[in-house]
């Protein structure tokens, strides 16, 4: 219950840090709002926030009150997630990086480990508690995450380590004592009854998996009953909660691309799973992920790359995926059927041709337990991979006694992986429904009016019947195509009869039922306006309906005028359902619309989208310069200020076989490229080198000798630690003085999924390492590394501490705006370099977007067939918004937010270039596209601060 009144908590995951653009929350908020949610989750990732311990910082992009702002602004509740641990193919799965270099195991009790969160989740919890509901807020819920251990059953390899029942005590505790006093939730991996001492108990459920390679196949039986007496069993006495439910997939190095995902988990997966999930009478449910957002910079684990689009509803450019229309459909349903926050499946298991006779079929029957009345009936292929179609009747206990429908001929049909909402004695304001076989979208008592839209598929048969309490109607048809076959029923009622097709409007009586197709269904919105005080944008009261657009983001009401807000892609009719005191005139975007009425009272209006065209600069035609971005392997190069790797211990749990650490994280260095130095004398025996070297998953390295190229691990999608073996061109001459020089990538920190593994702990660098040949080999006199300038003393506080790596270039801040390039040459990414080594491009370009659209850019490269060994980093105005590796893959197109690109001034594009192959590599194509094009309502985007190069002392 929130503020007295009892609901179903309907949300959807997005993580803040992977949008970077703080004024564009209220847009992506605003989207997931007009679904018909009213929640979203969002974790907080600790390594951005403490990326050196104690030194904690919600700066810039981190700071989480734009969040909450937009929040209020949205009418949106918050579930806060913030770890310390949160997976969420984040390096590290969170945690900072010099959690590598801490002792003691985490996740768990750990004295040192609780030490090493304290001051974080102190910090981050006051802030959100500072923002709960109970102190005028958005925050309703606040999780801890623990994951048990693995256990024997699992493998065995964290033996001891079960249920750390300390740890949950700690953390709970800190959070208390930061000031939580909302509930705390809990989510278990699967439910399986962990740490159910938190307020809310709840689990996490992704059945379909995450093979995105194989969009259409399914498993039979991955529809999960059980949970419900999991629920049962565990915690009865709380919501059925799911805190993460499969809203996509993530995608990693060389993957099938989240367009596949997006279909694997498209509308036909929400209609199957999510239905299922009713079907257990769910009532916290959140959607992981809703808006997945961008991997800039070192976000990703290395099980990823830049993009984590995940498939969503809301795809990364923000634009809508059908998926998002279907989903809409669901939560407007749930938002308006109160029966069902009090209702329990009746025949968990007992499912099988239950209700319809047909064995083909699983029926769930849903009935409310508090009201006694309402039931849902809930049916879908018993085997879920199924396309099949079978038709059933449906045996239904009602007010008025047993009824099998359809009651006026024919037969119900259910069409391939699909399920359908069967309601029974419905009540729709004063309306009730006996039955209706059509899923209710939504309904609203309108000037006295009850108006009632039902959906089916395009030609299906359906039939909605009333009960009345007086004299029956008689139905008629006042819009559209549909015809109606009506029957009075016992007990004062009135059976319709029809198929869904297009829209057509029937009066029966004192109601308005809106019959419709999907694709028709897929056009309404359901909007409240505000009512006052802090929580106006929360109402569910006085809704009005809207039909048409591309997107309705809010309505407002003032002196008669409905000012709607929204988004459009195309001339859009309109059909308004309105109170006529709220709408005697109304507006789209500011524009008022020409209004006619319809013979029943509704509203009609047409409006043109403005899409302004907008010249695009061809980025091969602008003027680019470049520099050398690998002077290290000129015998006049210094590394005197390099950190030298000296360490001889490392409570970094791994084996070693190296005397000095060679691991980059030992040293401070947690992100982005990597570069070794090795110093030796030469015996004159040595006829190459060896190494072990690990980066993460698709990593790659070069290896020279002084000035000469040697060679190159070019990586792959699966290996993320290599042996390699590289010769040298000639014999060295005996005690003449050289250098190794190593560039690699550090692909991100793995996750640490079972708690007590440390597996976020495998090192970034050098495992083990020798010199090949016969006789007296040398010794490294001295090993030298550098990452970021200034490791965990990150220098660019704007950007964070992940944004930079630790190329030259990056070193000196070359990708950032107002450096100065005016003595570099000229020269392209697209002309490249002819040699093994690493170049740097930097041009310039203007953006002119005039305001009132949202125009999504992308950055978009083309796989280059010859010289394939390259990988290159996109820096726009500063941030690095794309990793591409050419012969990796998969992702070519890298969407780059508004307010990152200034889309009404001046921008800087810089392109690191890394060539992996002895004859170098150029970059084939790049271009700057748009990915969408709409008139749109969105709020005026502030540019994110876009701070200029300043001098850089000390670098290197
Ligand atoms: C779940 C994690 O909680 C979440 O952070 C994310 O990593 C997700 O997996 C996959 O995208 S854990 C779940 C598989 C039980």
């Amino acid at each position: 219950m929130i503020h007295g009144k009892r609901l179903m908590v309907f949300s959807g995951e997005i993580h803040p840090y992977r949008m970077p653009v703080q004024s564009m929350h209220l847009d992506i908020l605003q989207k997931i709002k007009a679904m018909g949610f009213n929640a979203v989750s969002f974790y907080v990732f600790w390594g951005i926030h403490e990326p050196k311990h104690g030194d904690i910082s919600f700066e810039g992009f981190r700071d989480l009150q734009p969040l909450f702002d937009a929040a209020m602004k949205a009418g949106i509740y918050l579930i806060a997630r913030p770890g310390p641990y949160i997976n969420a193919e984040t390096s590290g799965g969170g945690f900072p990086g010099w959690g590598t270099h801490t002792p003691g195991l985490w996740r768990t009790s750990n004295a040192t480990y609780l030490e090493a969160y304290e001051g974080y989740i102190q910090t981050v919890g006051s802030l959100i508690a500072k923002n709960q509901i109970t102190k005028g807020g958005p925050v309703i819920l606040v999780q801890a995450r623990f994951h048990f251990c693995a256990e024997n059953e699992y493998s065995g390899v964290q033996e001891p380590y079960t249920e750390d029942f300390e740890y949950h005590r700690r953390l709970l505790q800190s959070l208390h004592d930061a000031g939580i006093t909302v509930p705390i939730t809990t989510n278990d991996a699967w439910p399986g009854g962990h740490f159910t001492s938190v307020d809310i108990y709840g689990y996490d459920s992704y059945p379909n998996g995450f093979d995105c390679s194989n969009p259409y196949t399914w498993k039979s039986d991955a529809v999960p009953e059980y949970f419900w007496g999991a629920h049962l069993e565990i915690n009865p006495e709380d919501p059925n909660a799911i805190f993460e439910f499969q809203g996509g997939a993530f995608d990693g190095w060389g993957g099938s691309g989240y367009e596949k995902c997006s279909v694997l988990l498209g509308p036909e997966f929400e209609r199957v799973f999510y239905k299922n999930q009713y079907a257990m009478s769910t009532t916290i449910f959140n959607i992981y992920m809703i808006f997945g957002g961008t991997n800039w910079g070192g976000i990703s684990h290395p099980g990823g790359y830049t993009s984590y689009d995940y498939g969503a509803a809301i795809a990364e450019d923000r634009t809508l995926r059908e998926k998002y229309y279907e989903l809409k459909l669901q939560a407007n349903f749930l938002a308006v059927s109160p029966a069902y926050l009090t209702s329990r499946p009746m025949n968990i298991f007992a499912t099988q041709g239950s209700f319809t006779g047909n064995a083909a079929l699983k029926t769930t029957q849903v009935l409310d337990a508090v009201g006694n009345k309402t039931g849902f009936y809930f049916v879908r292929q018993t085997d879920a991979s199924t396309n099949a179609v079978q038709t059933y009747q449906l045996k239904l206990t009602t007010s008025i006694g047993d009824l099998t429908i359809p009651m006026i001929g024919g037969s119900l049909a259910l069409n391939g992986k699909d399920t359908k909402i069967h309601v029974v004695d419905y009540t729709a304001g004063s309306t009730t429904l006996l039955y209706s076989t059509g899923e209710i979208l939504t309904w609203a008592t309108i000037d006295g009016k009850d108006v009632i839209l039902v959906y089916g598929n395009a030609g299906e048969l359906h039939e909605t019947a009333f009960k009345f309490s007086g004299k029956i109607p008689v139905a008629k048809v006042v819009s559209g195509n549909g015809e109606i076959k009506q029957k009075a029923l016992a007990g004062g009622s009135l059976a319709l009869q029809y198929t869904t097709t297009g829209q057509t409007v029937v009066q029966v009586g004192n109601v308005l039922l809106y019959i419709l197709d999907r694709t028709n269904a897929y056009e309404f919105w359901v909007l409240h306006p505000p009512t006052t005080g802090p929580y106006a944008r929360f109402s569910t009261d006085n809704p009005v309906i809207v039909k048409g657009g591309y997107l309705v983001r809010s309505v407002d009401v003032s002196r008669g005028t409905l000012a709607i807000s929204g988004d459009l892609n195309k001339t859009s009719s309109f059909e308004i359902i309105a109170p006529t005191a709220s709408s005697r005139s109304v507006t789209f975007n500011g524009v008022p619309l020409s209004l006619s009425r319809t013979p029943y009272g509704t509203l009609l209006a047409k409006k043109a989208a403005n899409l302004p065209v907008v010249n695009l600069p061809e980025l091969s035609a602008l003027k680019w310069k470049t520099a050398d971005s690998l002077p290290e392997i000129n015998p006049k190069y210094s590394d005197a200020k390099w950190t030298i790797a000296d360490h001889t211990t490392t409570v970094n749990p791994n084996p070693r076989g190296t005397s000095v650490v060679l691991w980059a994280g030992d040293y401070g260095y947690h992100t982005g490229n990597i570069l070794w130095r090795a110093h030796f004398s030469a015996s004159g025996s040595e006829t190459g080198f060896s190494l072990d070297i690990q980066g993460g998953t698709a990593f790659a390295y070069s290896v020279w000798l002084d000035s000469t190229y040697l060679g190159s691990w070019v990586g792959d999608s699966l290996t993320g630690e290599h042996q390699g073996t590289y010769n040298f061109p000639s014999f060295l001459k005996a005690g003449s003085a050289h250098v190794l020089t190593i560039l690699q990538d550090h692909m991100g920190y793995e996750g640490d999924w079972w708690a007590a593994s440390d597996s976020f702990k495998q090192p970034r660098g050098i495992r083990s390492y020798s010199f090949l040949g016969k006789g007296v080999l040398p010794q490294v006199t001295t090993w030298k590394l550098t990452g970021n300038l200034g490791g965990e003393s990150y220098v660019d506080r704007t950007r964070g501490p992940l944004n930079e790596g630790g190329l030259f270039g990056e070193r000196q801040g070359w990708h950032l705006p107002g450096f100065d390039d005016s003595r570099w040459g000229s020269g392209k990414p697209t002309e490249g370099i002819s040699a093994a080594g690493v170049s740097f491009y930097r041009t310039n370009f203007n953006l002119n977007v005039p305001k009132g659209v949202d125009y999504p850019l992308s950055l978009v490269v083309s796989n280059s067939t010859t010289n394939i060994y390259y990988r290159a980093q996109f820096y726009i105005n500063g941030y690095q918004y794309g990793k591409y590796v050419n012969n990796i893959g998969p992702q070519k197109a890298f969407p780059v937010p508004q307010g990152i690109l200034n889309y009404n001034g001046v921008n800087t594009l810089a392109v690191s270039l890394w060539a992996a192959g002895a004859t170098g590599a150029k970059i084939n194509s790049l271009a700057l596209q748009l990915t969408s094009k709409v008139e749109s309502g969105i709020t005026a985007i502030v540019n994110q601060p876009l701070t200029a190069w300043i001098p850089r002392p000390g670098a290197y």
